[in-house]
């Protein structure tokens, strides 16, 4: 039986949660293979609503065993809060796996985190600060500290000294800022060492394991494919590898294994943090206030950071780049409801490159940076969609929006969503 993989298909925040919670009753293993507390997961069930940052979304499914595997970093103050406030709700966690694998964000890495942007400036990524690239820093630099470090008081110590040598010369010689000492880290480390013991497993077999039992493991990226590491508009993006390929590094899982891989989408596009984004509508770009209407319909306000999100038009290279960097083979529509209201939607079809037509994501950043975008415009709706399970329950002109989009972005549309709650949503195939 599949692996299923379910990936952002544009900067984050298109809805990833709801369409993970949704087939999760349907699911046996959901797993977070990338990214840490920078995400936010909003997830809605009746009158009750989730924010997950460091737990797969599945752990609303009761049934469903969640993993955090070893592509994850993990902030253990952060996973212990959140696991106390969902137990708080009534929500069982006691199946959470946690790979030996995974690294450990420590109180030197969110110091340097926030320090760095500030340094940086105008030239700042606009990180959500919670030490997630200098984490992933230490790993690919083979200074990080892992999950079954905490387990071994002597290897720890001598990991925390090592990553300490450097950092602590450029904590105070460049920012400026007070030594750290390997005995406050270790002992901020060692604090949940005991209640983690139990969860700690070699989670990339586990879930071979399930998987020849042909039970179903569904892979939860988070953040997106425009703010992946390699496939990402670079340098603004996150540290971590946010598409397909990031799900088979970051879970132990072969690419053989995954037969279904969903793209989320939203009908229009939004970012968070800095970084070039062509559709965006605001200041002289964006006369009728488009942008702050499709912010304030849409709820768009970071999860974790409650930064208000850039918004702008559905960019269809942007989706078809997403669709063949993931091999997506389904797309979930979402927020189709948000675009209600409008007398006509434009779509970016192609980018306005230096005075050139160009159909395709530019490769280069400067070629991105100068994309303008050439717009379709398509009929809106005016009637409230919410309440539609089928496409024909949809009006006419949302049907066509809906189709014109699968045509541009490189791969079917299996569900399109029109509210937050669960049931809110037209389930196509
Ligand atoms: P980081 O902290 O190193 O990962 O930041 C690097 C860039 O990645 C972006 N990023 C995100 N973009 C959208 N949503 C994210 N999660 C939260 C949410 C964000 C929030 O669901 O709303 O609450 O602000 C997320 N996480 C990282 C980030 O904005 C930087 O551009
Ligand atoms: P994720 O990071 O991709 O999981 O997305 P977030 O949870 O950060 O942001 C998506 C937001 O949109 C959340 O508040 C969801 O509850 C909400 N949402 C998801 N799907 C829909 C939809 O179809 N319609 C509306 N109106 N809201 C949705
Ligand atoms: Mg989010």
């Amino acid at each position: 039986m599949p692996a299923v993989v379910i990936v952002g298909a544009q900067w984050g925040d298109e809805g990833k949660g709801k369409a993970t919670d949704l087939l999760g009753s349907r699911v046996d293993y959901v797993v977070k293979f990338n990214g840490g507390n920078n995400a936010g997961h909003t997830v809605v069930i009746g009158d009750e609503k989730y924010a997950l940052h460091l737990l797969p979304s599945g752990i609303l499914s009761p049934g469903c065993t969640p993993i955090i595997g070893n592509g994850v970093v993990i902030d253990l103050d952060v996973l212990f809060e959140e696991i106390d406030a969902l137990e708080a709700r009534g929500i069982d966690t006691s199946k959470l796996r946690v790979s030996a694998n995974a690294h450990l964000i420590a109180d030197y890495n969110r110091t340097l985190d926030k320090v760095t942007e500030r340094f940086l400036g105008s030239r700042k990524i606009g990180t959500t600060g919670r030490g997630i690239g200098p984490t992933y820093a230490d790993k690919m630099n083979r200074l990080g500290v892992r999950v079954q470090d905490l387990f071994d008081e002597k290897i720890l110590r001598a990991k925390v000294e090592g990553a300490l040598e450097l950092k602590n010369q450029m904590l105070t010689k460049v920012y400026n800022r007070r030594a750290v000492s390997v005995d406050e880290i270790v002992d901020q480390l060692l604090v949940h060492a005991e209640r983690l013991r139990p969860m700690v497993a070699d989670t990339a077999l586990v879930l071979h394991e399930a998987l020849d039992r042909d039970e179903t493991v569904l892979l939860e990226a988070g953040q997106a494919t425009l703010l992946d590491v390699d496939h990402g508009t670079y340098p603004f993006v996150t540290s971590s590898s946010a598409t397909t390929g990031g799900a088979c590094t970051g879970s132990g899982i072969p690419p053989t294994r995954i037969t279904r891989v969903i793209g989320i989408v939203k009908a229009y596009a939004t970012r968070v943090g800095e970084g070039p984004f062509p559709t965006e509508l605001f200041g002289s770009n964006d006369p009728e206030g488009d942008g702050e209407r499709l912010r304030t319909n849409g709820g768009e306000f970071g999860t974790t950071t409650g930064r208000p999100r850039r918004c702008g038009w559905y960019d269809a290279p942007v989706a078809r780049y997403a669709a063949r960097i993931n091999g997506v083979t389904d797309f979930v529509l979402t927020k189709l409801d948000v675009l209600t209201g409008w007398d006509r939607i434009p779509v970016c079809v192609a980018y306005d490159v230096d005075g050139e037509r160009v159909d395709e994501m530019p490769t280069t950043q400067t070629g991105f940076h100068h994309a303008k975008p050439i717009y379709e415009f398509f009929d809106g709706w005016s009637e409230d969609i919410s309440g539609a399970r089928t496409m024909d329950d949809l009006p006419a002109a949302a049907q066509a929006y809906v189709r014109a989009i699968e045509k541009m972005s490189g791969a079917r549309i299996s569900a399109v969503g029109v509210g937050p709650d669960r049931e809110e949503t037209v389930v196509l195939h």
